[in-house]
């Protein structure tokens, strides 16, 4: 992914800039004064560690800066009563250097481990999720009547692929997008090998608050599939606001 931080042009600015300076004055007392060699190398390699802890500095201000350029998804909310779209996608273990830890990502990539998004109350939010694992995790035990329908959306349908279902058959469920308290559950079936599986909803979240949303499919590691990235914030749960 776009994660380098653009540190070698900047770095090399400031570093010429200082690197000059240095010269000159090296020049200067080695006309003046006569100096040794020495001193004048001494002089020079003063100069030079100056400068590269000036580029250090800088690199790592915008290092820490491009990391947080990763994590901010958007700005803030749109206006209220305008529909919204909410683009998210979801990224295997293998696809984000971690493997056995798929995520959610925003629609370009940026970590979520915060509040994934903010919208308001009583707007209607599109909910799209592109999926690139093709991995399935069916549910366990009662999870698997209870989330593998499609809840709390308009029409209580999503469309997958544009096709429009009321539920997705557990043996082909690769993860789910829920939010218990907004009474909100999206399955999203494995993706093509390859490919990508693209999952729409339209939903009006009728409370206002901060809510944990999660994934309920065991993708996971550990032999029940809840371990890893199912309880790691940012991975396979996190969170989204709903302002009045
Ligand atoms: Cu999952």
């Amino acid at each position: 992914m776009d994660a380098s931080p653009p540190v070698t042009a900047g770095a090399h600015e400031r570093k010429d800039g200082t690197t000059i300076n240095a010269t000159n004055r090296s020049r200067v007392s080695g006309r003046i004064l006569l100096l040794p060699g020495l001193v004048t190398l001494g002089l020079m390699l003063l100069a030079v560690s100056l400068a590269l802890g000036v580029a250090a500095v800088a690199g790592v201000a915008r290092g820490a800066r491009a990391t947080a350029d990763r994590l901010v998804s958007r700005p803030g909310p749109a206006p209220a009563g305008a529909t919204v779209t909410e683009s998210m996608r979801i990224e295997t273990g293998a696809m984000d250097g971690h493997p056995g830890w798929p995520l959610y990502t925003s629609a370009t990539g940026a970590l979520l481990p915060g509040v994934a998004w903010t919208v308001h109350q009583d707007g209607i939010v599109v909910i799209k999720i592109t999926s690139y694992d093709d991995g399935t995790a069916p549910l366990m035990g009662v999870q698997a009547q209870l989330y593998d329908h499609v809840r709390g959306t308009l029409g209580g349908t999503e469309l997958v692929d544009g096709k429009t279902v009321a539920w997705v058959p557990n043996q082909q469920i690769a993860h789910t997008f829920t939010v218990p308290a907004l009474g909100l559950n999206l399955p999203v079936p494995a993706a093509p090998t390859g490919g990508t599986v693209t999952v729409v909803a339209r939903f009006t979240p009728e409370r206002a608050g901060v809510f944990v949303w999660q994934c309920y499919a065991p993708c996971g590691s550990a032999d029940s599939g809840m371990g890893g990235p199912m309880s790691a914030m940012g991975f396979m749960e996190g969170k989204v606001r709903v302002i009045a």
